[in-house]
């Protein structure tokens, strides 16, 4: 089972601003957890980040022939990205949405997903930990008897 790892805009700062809001942990160090949580898992994971829609966009249809499935953080492109939802649903792929942070105690115009109805699920408010639990929900999907 292979998994790719998406980090949409500005989460390459991760641990270096706002760290009330968004935590300590930098994205290297949310990576090699993912890495070693993969490799307890079995499975692989490729961690991606970019701060281009159309490179995350090239990124999600690259992945339809190679990966099982995807844990996908798309930054502020959550809440604008017609072309990340778009090719999320072009690759038919199960993804979880991952928020550091609990959308529901922010902004307004932090509340609406363009991408929560067609993810799994969504797991938001547990900061960096938030990764490892997206990436064990997919694993027991996919190995559910059920997909
Ligand atoms: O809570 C999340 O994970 C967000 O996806 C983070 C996005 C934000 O636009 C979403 O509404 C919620 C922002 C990522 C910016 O990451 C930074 C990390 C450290 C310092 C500054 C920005």
């Amino acid at each position: 089972m292979h998994v790719l790892v998406l980090h949409g805009p500005n989460l390459n700062l991760l641990g270096q601003r706002e760290p009330d809001v968004y935590g300590r942990v930098t994205l290297d160090e949310v990576d090699a957890a993912l890495g070693r949580r993969a490799e307890a898992l079995g499975c692989t994971v490729e961690c991606r980040q970019s701060n281009h829609e159309g490179v995350l966009v090239d990124a999600i249809q690259a992945a339809r022939g190679g990966c099982d499935g995807l844990v996908v953080n798309a930054g502020a492109y959550t809440h604008t990205s017609v072309a990340l939802r778009d090719a999320l649903l072009a690759i038919d792929r199960p993804f979880v949405e991952v928020h550091l942070s609990n959308l529901a105690k922010r902004e307004p115009f932090r509340q609406r997903s363009l991408l929560a109805d067609v993810a799994v699920g969504t797991i938001q408010g547990f900061g960096a930990h938030g990764y490892v639990l997206a990436l064990d929900a997919l694993h027991a999907l996919l190995n559910s008897p059920r997909t």
